[in-house]
């Protein structure tokens, strides 16, 4: 059914068979074919805000309002995307290879609504659905909120769609927004910002498993690689050994020592929700 060399996707299909020991890394690119926008690129612009620049803790100090209406329309589309045949063939490989560890880039939970087991998956940006206080004094959490909206103010008025500038947007108070039912701070998304560390916990973990030997298989699916530490966990498999298989619809960039193929690894151009269960079944 795709138009790749048969030779080709049979070397990666025995490759696949003989692998134990497979890391994947998930970026927004397996969510589109779910109707999640990616960050880079034409898609990565909110009310004609460039989303690398939403995600910072400077956006929302600045304009708090403006930052909780981006992610709680983020939140919104998130839950009504229902996972890809991609999410789900992923949550079968981890079924049948008890070894395989994706790390994912994506807070949409789309993987774990496909039932890719916990044990077999690492997020290392946060989720859309956990929420925690701004203050740095306050430990509040919220994990697997799935409210929606999360306040009555962020109700959408019709299917307006106000990631478009040219719908408007609500003016809400500070005190409209949501709150800590501990201390009364902003809560905010418990998200990973630029500047900020990734938790510390799923460092760890991924060490850990790196740790546990050789990487057979390296799968990079679906993201730019532009984002560090993620982008640096493709070295770290290379440099044990592993091949490594790229699956995006656009060309890996080659002037870039992290998205430079050899001649064992393998590129798969198109759509990431076409692609990963044909060669994954
Ligand atoms: C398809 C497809 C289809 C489309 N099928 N494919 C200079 C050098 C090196 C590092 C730095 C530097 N300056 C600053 C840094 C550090 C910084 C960083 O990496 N910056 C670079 C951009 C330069 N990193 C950080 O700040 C990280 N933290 C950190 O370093 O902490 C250090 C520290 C230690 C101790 C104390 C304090 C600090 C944190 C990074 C957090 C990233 N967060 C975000 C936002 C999350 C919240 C939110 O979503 O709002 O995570 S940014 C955004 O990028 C998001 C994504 O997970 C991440 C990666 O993006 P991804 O998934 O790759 O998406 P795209 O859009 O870029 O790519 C999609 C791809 O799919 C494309 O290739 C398409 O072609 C493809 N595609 N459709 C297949 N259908
Ligand atoms: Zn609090």
């Amino acid at each position: 059914t795709l138009d790749i060399p048969l030779d080709f996707y049979v070397s990666f299909v025995e490759h696949l068979k003989s692998s134990t020991r497979i890391l994947a890394l998930f970026g927004a690119g397996l969510s589109a074919a779910s109707g999640v926008p990616t960050f880079r690129g034409a898609g990565g612009f909110w009310r004609e805000h460039d989303a690398t620049e939403l995600a910072t803790p400077e956006a929302f100090n600045r304009d708090p309002s403006f930052a909780w209406q981006f992610y709680n329309h983020r939140r919104h589309l998130a839950l009504k995307a229902k996972p890809n045949r991609a999410h789900v063939a992923f949550a079968k490989l981890a079924d049948k290879k008890p070894e395989f560890l994706a790390i994912t880039q994506n807070i949409d939970m789309l993987s774990q609504r496909a039932k890719h087991p916990a044990e077999n998956i690492q997020p290392i940006h946060g989720s859309l659905f956990d929420i925690k206080c701004t203050n740095p004094l306050c430990t509040h959490v919220e994990i697997e909120n799935f409210i929606d909206p999360l306040v009555p103010d962020f109700e959408f008025t019709g299917e307006n769609d106000i990631s478009d500038v040219k719908f408007p947007l609500k003016n809400m108070p500070l005190e409209s927004l949501p709150r800590c039912p501990q201390c009364q701070s902003l809560l905010r998304p418990a998200v990973v910002w630029f500047g900020e560390p990734v938790p510390m916990a799923a460092i760890d973990r991924i060490h850990k498993w790196l740790d546990g030997g050789k990487v057979d298989l390296m799968l990079v699916v679906g993201t730019s690689a532009k984002v560090w530490p993620a982008a640096n966990y493709i070295h770290a498999a290379r440099v044990t050994g592993a091949r490594i298989a790229v699956f995006n619809n656009d060309e890996p960039d080659l002037d870039e020592p992290i998205t430079r193929l050899r001649e064992q690894d393998w590129f798969f151009q198109g759509d990431a929700g076409v692609i990963i269960p044909d060669v994954l079944k």
